[in-house]
């Protein structure tokens, strides 16, 4: 009888594949930063997905790490996309949105897809990666209480060992619920400068968090503090808040979503179709406002994460 142990797992035709990038910082000891693709495919326009996918990643060298954009090519589970494959993610029709539960499925039956912030993270973490930067966190959605929708990010990030550094959830969502089902399931989360939990588009989301962190060289000390005390598995979640004047005008920003949620329910839009038309709506009702501040987001969020992974990487000896 054959003994399969994690290496020969790690070894099969279904394995992480690497992007020859990560695989030489990985070899090299060089701090890497996980990037989601679902926001490239499902979250914002096109043409505009391209040029922010790669403003991310640029991003991400610039403050001293190497990007690992993450997502899947013909089945393939890729940890470092090269340049042409993330075109592809950003134009191809019929890309799949992969979360968790789709992984093994999407491989086996040859799938191009985009990862979820909770595919994301257990492929990141996976693969040795400790930090993700990415827009907002997927959550309880409102009207859950009749619906049931909540992200798999919640439970997914429960489990997995990463810092995902994000502008809170995205305010489509129930924030409040949503904090307290992060509590229930042992999530860490903080505030970057703050004791507020950041609105996504709006800098305040309405809500205190126990815990802010002030410098890359702080939340570095958490991964390491948790790495030795070898208690608890969980995610730590830091709200990074856009500045306040360069937020979405929260007036603004209540209206498109109080639309958006009529929409929403008028053409019976459920499932994982909901944050896409959320997020599509808001880009074409603003006028392309909301686009311009969710890439500010992310792209912030990506410089921090590498702050991050840098202050969490021994030097060289
Ligand atoms: N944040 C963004 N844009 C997005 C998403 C998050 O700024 O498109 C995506 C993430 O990939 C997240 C997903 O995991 O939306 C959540 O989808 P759902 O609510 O269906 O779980
Ligand atoms: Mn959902």
């Amino acid at each position: 009888m054959a003994i399969v142990t994690d290496s020969t797992r790690q070894m099969g035709r279904f394995a992480i594949r690497y992007g020859d990038h990560v695989s030489r910082a990985r070899r090299d000891g060089r701090p890497v930063v996980a990037l989601e693709s679902t926001i490239v495919s499902h979250g914002l326009p096109r043409p505009d997905n391209l040029r922010v996918a790669r403003e991310i990643e640029q991003t991400v060298r610039d403050n001293g790490a190497v990007p690992a954009t993450i997502g899947m090519i013909g089945g393939e589970l890729v940890v470092g996309l090269e340049d042409h494959q993330i075109e592809h993610l950003a134009g191809a029709d019929g890309v799949a949105k992969l979360s968790v539960r789709d992984l093994a499925v999407a491989a086996a039956t040859g799938a191009d897809g985009a990862t979820t912030v909770a595919a994301t993270s257990a492929i990141a973490a996976a693969a040795g990666i400790g930090v993700f930067a990415t827009g907002g966190l997927g959550g309880v959605h409102r009207e859950a209480n009749s619906t049931f929708d909540e992200s798999n990010d919640l439970t997914t990030l429960a489990r997995t060992p990463i810092v995902v550094v994000c502008a809170g959830v995205k305010s489509i969502l129930d924030v409040g619920a949503t904090l307290e089902r992060l509590e229930t399931l042992g999530v860490s989360v903080a505030g970057y400068g703050t004791h507020r939990f950041p609105g996504f588009f709006v800098t305040d989301g309405g809500f205190d968090v126990d815990w802010r962190l002030d410098s890359p060289k702080q939340v570095a000390d958490v991964i390491a503090a948790r790495a030795d005390q070898g208690v608890g598995a969980g995610a730590l979640v830091l709200g990074n808040p856009l500045p306040a004047d360069e937020q979405l005008d929260p007036a603004l920003h209540d209206r498109t979503l109080a639309e958006g949620l009529e929409l929403l329910a008028r053409d019976g839009v459920t499932g994982k179709a909901v944050t896409p038309f959320l997020l599509a709506h808001f880009h074409s009702s603003t006028e392309g406002r909301s686009l311009a501040v969710n890439v500010r987001i992310i792209l912030r969020n990506a410089a921090l994460a590498a702050q991050i992974a840098a202050a969490a990487t021994p030097a060289p000896a």
